[in-house]
């Protein structure tokens, strides 16, 4: 049993923020705008191209000045230093932190154990770019001399997301005569759905695996070159399969030449690495030039992060903002609501990087938490969200803060959507904040008995995040925004955001549960009586 507690709750500027939060708890939205007609362009920031409206949330001037103190007593800025610095600050698997230096520009310095790590960075970078272009310009042939038409991009959680997500955001700037198609779950209709119209001959597979050792990509990889050589023969593999791993000796083993292989290193981690050699598949679809300038836009938002005072460092206030929604407002989920259908797989991948860094019960120092951490992160793109679950966030009895993201362009003009698109988002935030009163549900003329189906309480906090249009630099800023907020929420609860030791147990019981689906059908189980009678159930009917 965990015998020490964490500190947070007792804080100074935490129960002051109780307190405050007990003191204006009658305090609506509407009260707050109708007493500052400057709120709307006051609470808003702007940074590395992305204008963010918080006037929406419940928050005074005080709550945000008092959120900061918790933020300089939890020692935010020592943890954004030390992250920067190359301290190991992932203590409980004993790494650095380095994702940023994935998109340090070269000849800048990011020194590790006394050692600039931007030139690795970078040359990994080159052998990417010199890759991609073979490829794209048909250099690069398969084993029968065809340019590749389709990249299957093999990796599951940060090795897949990733990928999937910037190939999804970005494929508006793609090479349009090549195909990407992403395998990542054990589920063999993954894998046979994504291949069964391919040609072998024009097929590249990226074998996307940090380790090279997980259970569910080396499934996969060991099909795809089951189906590779029988279609080609043996000596295929060669001209059909390259690796994106930190295992050079595990890439060698299952047969593919290390020279076809994109090196990172244990200091970036898996859900922060869509930037590193993982992003392989996704300099393939949109190219190096634009693969550069998604890594621009991605430091831009580092930069604004290391340097720009709390008052305005948009990471820090958003992550402050999630803190107050979650631990002072009770809010137990997050919707992430893109209006745009290119960030269709945001919210997927956005789960991944906040629930798997922030998902802890324990402090760095092993201390049980006596308050919410991560909340739950969910979303669709709108205007479909607005079918279906929306109601719940008008009119449910929760308070499901929202992230709302739109751009003032769009990439594919087309009549009038756009703006019907825009409208949606404005009308949506206007609804949330503000409701409608039974006063004016009744001066509509509406009948008494239906007048409280038809009010909306209000006062639901939202953030807008507004850009100019979706490219890749403006996609690598609202990236590094979001990771970089998970560590503001990670620094003030305390917790390791960059290990995630609850996923160990369930794979390690699979491990000895194939053994038992595999091996003698009438051996003894000595599970639970369900799990025993479910494997049971499973074994009579194989
Ligand atoms: C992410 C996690 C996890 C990881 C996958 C794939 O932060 O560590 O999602 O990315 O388990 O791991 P490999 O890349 O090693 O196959």
């Amino acid at each position: 049993m965990n015998e020490k507690t964490a500190e947070l709750t007792a804080r100074p500027s935490w129960k002051a923020l109780q307190s405050h939060r007990d003191e204006h708890r009658g305090v609506h939205l509407r009260d707050l705008f109708a007493n500052d007609a400057h709120r709307g362009d006051r609470l808003a920031c702007e940074a590395a191209g992305l204008y963010v409206d918080y006037s929406k949330q419940r928050v005074m001037d005080e709550t945000l000045r008092l959120l900061r103190t918790l933020a300089a007593e939890c020692g935010l800025r020592e943890r954004i230093d030390a992250m920067f610095r190359g301290d190991r600050i992932n203590t409980s698997e004993r790494r650095p932190v380095l994702h940023v230096a994935l998109r340090a520009p070269a000849g800048s310095s990011l020194t590790l154990d006394g050692k600039n790590v931007v030139p690795q960075v970078q040359a990994v970078l080159a052998r990417m770019e010199e890759f991609t272009r073979r490829v794209r310009s048909g250099a690069w042939t398969g084993h029968t001399g065809k340019r590749i038409r389709t990249v299957v991009n093999v990796g599951i959680g940060g090795s897949d997301l990733g990928p999937v997500m910037a190939y999804e955001a970005l494929r508006w700037y793609s090479d349009r005569t090549l195909a990407f198609r992403f395998v990542s779950n054990v589920d063999g209709t993954d894998f046979v759905e994504a291949t069964r119209d391919l040609d072998a001959a024009e097929t590249l597979f990226v074998i996307s695996s940090k380790t090279f050792t997980t259970l569910e990509t080396m499934t996969n990889a060991q099909s795809a070159r089951a189906w590779c050589v029988a279609g080609l023969g043996d000596t295929a593999v060669a001209k059909h399969f390259v690796a994106v791993s930190t295992n050079a000796e595990g890439v060698a083993r299952f047969g593919i030449d290390t020279a076809n292989m994109f090196g990172f290193w244990d200091w970036v981690g898996g859900r922060y690495s869509m930037d590193s050699a993982i992003g392989l598949s996704t300099m393939l679809a949109i190219g190096p030039d634009h693969f550069r300038a998604m890594l621009r836009g991605f430091h831009e938002m580092d930069e604004h992060f290391r340097t720009a005072p709390f008052e305005r460092n948009l990471p820090v206030l958003m992550g402050l903002l999630g803190v107050w929604n979650v631990n002072f407002l009770g809010a137990r989920t997050v919707a992430v609501l893109p209006y745009d259908q290119y960030l269709k797989r945001f919210p997927a991948y956005l789960q991944q990087l906040t629930m798997e860094s922030n998902g802890k019960h324990v402090t760095l120092d092993g201390s049980a938490v006596d308050y919410q951490t991560g909340p739950v992160y969910w979303g669709e793109p709108g205007t479909n969200g607005q079918h279906s679950f929306y109601q719940l966030i008008h009119q449910g009895t929760q308070v499901i803060p929202c992230d709302f993201i739109a751009f003032r362009r769009p990439l594919n003009a087309l009549g009038r959507h756009h703006d019907l698109l825009m409208a949606n988002v404005f009308a949506q935030t206007e609804a949330l904040a503000f409701g409608k009163t039974a006063e004016q549900v009744k001066s509509e003329g509406t009948p008494e008995w239906l007048v409280p189906h038809r009010v909306f309480a209000g006062n639901r906090p939202t953030t807008t995040i507004l850009a100019d249009q979706l490219t890749p630099a403006t996609l690598g800023a609202l990236v590094a925004l979001y990771e970089h907020s998970v560590f503001t929420q990670g620094a003030i609860w305390g917790v390791d955001s960059f290990d995630q030791w609850g996923v160990e147990l369930g794979k390690a019981l699979a491990q000895r549960i194939i053994g038992e689906l595999e091996g003698p059908p009438g051996a003894p189980l000595a599970h639970d009586s369900s799990t025993n009678a479910l494997i049971g159930r499973y074994r009579a009917s194989s």
